[in-house]
């Protein structure tokens, strides 16, 4: 298949990009570097060391071969973006372009409206691209399960079915979300419904939950093909966050009470989930919605988990159970349904005590590279 992965110079889009590749996919990547801007705005960095886009594909293509063309642009100007669709006629476009960190979004209004402005715009664009010069391909946007918020029921993938005064209908899954950016994924997924209702698209959206690790078989081959790995108080996420935190001394950051639950899944999942959707499309009119994650925990579950391995390797560690900078429940009920992967082909790697030690591991060799000022929450909801 002849695939573009839009945000492939990111976290879950570089190691998606060259899994595709290495399964024979024509692959080609859109990025605008904005990610590595934005860590010079935060004064903060990957902790491992990334090679520049060029870099990697060249050191990808030495080393396998195999070549993935790049494109240097940004998904808001529809003009580059429909030029590169009618050069590379895909038949997925896989869609991790966007603003992804909750608190980035919650900085300031500059911050939330860039937030909201790049992600929407970014998606109508894809939209309309798709609708005017390719229209038989598959749109794979990523989504969050987070567009659910935490309702005290069990969450759907997609849509549930509702009775109500007699009469019953199958309708989305209601969405609460958290923040300005878990808003823009709502924004995106009810501009991609409509899109599929009335033009005919065929779409996946892909309700993910917060990815772990940072390696794959492909990123491993070589140090110029390292994956970015966040850990600051902006980007970095729950489990990613407190491995790094306990190799530099750290107490781990939970988030008051800690009983915050989520869904989870190792980044050799993720790459596997995409290569799922693509091999088995939406049917045209279709807007269909899976829920993307393969375990749940609590945050205080995963901080108790990355102390136990952490001191099996030598380093004490405290839970820390901090102000919460965030506005959201500290407790509650949380049972989300993720089947439909699974059914297509899915087979979990899950969380074990190997994994974590594997990832702390490898963030040793990078441990120096921790700007420890960035590592406490500095971004406040309220
Ligand atoms: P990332 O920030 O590492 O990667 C996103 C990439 O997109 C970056 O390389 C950035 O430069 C690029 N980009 C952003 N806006 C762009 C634009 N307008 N035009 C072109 N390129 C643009 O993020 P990630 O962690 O790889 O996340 C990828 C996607 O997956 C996001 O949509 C995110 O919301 C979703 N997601 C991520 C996680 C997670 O835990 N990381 C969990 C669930 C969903
Ligand atoms: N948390 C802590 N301590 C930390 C960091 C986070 O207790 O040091 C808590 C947060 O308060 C929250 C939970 O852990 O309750 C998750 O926070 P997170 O920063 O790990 O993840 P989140 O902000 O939800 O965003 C991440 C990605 C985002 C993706 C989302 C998936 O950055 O792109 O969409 O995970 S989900 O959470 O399923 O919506």
């Amino acid at each position: 298949m002849r695939i573009i992965v839009a945000g492939g110079d990111g976290f879950c889009g570089w190691p998606t990009a060259l899994y595709l590749s290495e399964k024979g996919h024509d692959v080609s990547i859109i990025d605008n570097g904005v990610r590595r801007k934005i860590d010079n705005e935060l004064h903060s960095n990957s902790l491992t060391p990334i090679a520049s886009l060029e870099e990697r594909v060249a050191k990808w293509e030495e080393l396998t071969g195999k070549h993935i063309t790049v494109y240097d642009g940004d998904l808001v100007h529809y003009d580059f973006l429909k030029e590169i669709l009618r050069k590379e006629k895909p038949d997925a476009f896989v869609h991790f372009a966007e603003q992804r960190s909750a608190p980035y979004s919650m900085i300031d209004r500059e911050h939330a409206v860039y937030t909201q402005e790049n992600n929407v715009t970014g998606t109508l664009n894809v939209l309309f691209g798709i609708k005017e010069v390719v229209p038989d391909c598959h749109l794979i946007k990523l989504g969050t399960l987070g567009e659910y918020g935490t309702p005290n029921i069990p969450i759907e993938e997609g849509y549930i079915e509702i009775k109500h005064k007699g009469r019953k209908d199958t309708l989305p899954f209601p969405k609460q979300p958290g923040s300005f950016y878990h808003l823009s994924k709502v924004h995106d997924s009810h501009n991609i419904m409509f899109a599929c209702k009335i033009w005919g698209i065929r779409a996946t959206d892909l309700n993910q939950g917060i990815v772990y690790g940072l390696e794959t078989e492909e990123t491993q081959l070589d140090p110029v093909l390292t994956n970015r790995l966040d850990y600051d108080g902006v980007f970095g996420t729950a489990l990613n966050r407190f491995i790094i935190q306990s190799t530099v001394g750290y107490d781990l950051t939970v988030y008051g009470k800690g009983g915050q639950t989520r869904g989870f899944l190792n980044i050799k999942d993720t790459v596997r989930c995409i290569e799922i959707a693509a091999e088995n499309p939406a049917d045209f009119g279709e807007f269909r919605v899976f829920n993307q994650f393969t375990e749940q925990f609590s945050v205080a579950d995963l901080a108790e988990k990355v102390q136990n391995v952490a001191k099996e390797e030598g380093f004490e560690t405290k839970i820390a159970n901090l102000e919460n900078p965030r506005v959201e429940l500290e407790e509650h009920f949380y049972q989300a349904e993720n089947t439909k992967l699974k059914d297509l082909g899915l087979e979990p790697h899950l969380l074990t005590e190997d994994v974590i030690r594997d990832v702390l591991r490898t963030v040793i060799k990078h441990k120096d590279r921790v700007i420890e000022k960035n590592i406490l929450p500095s971004v406040k909801w309220k």
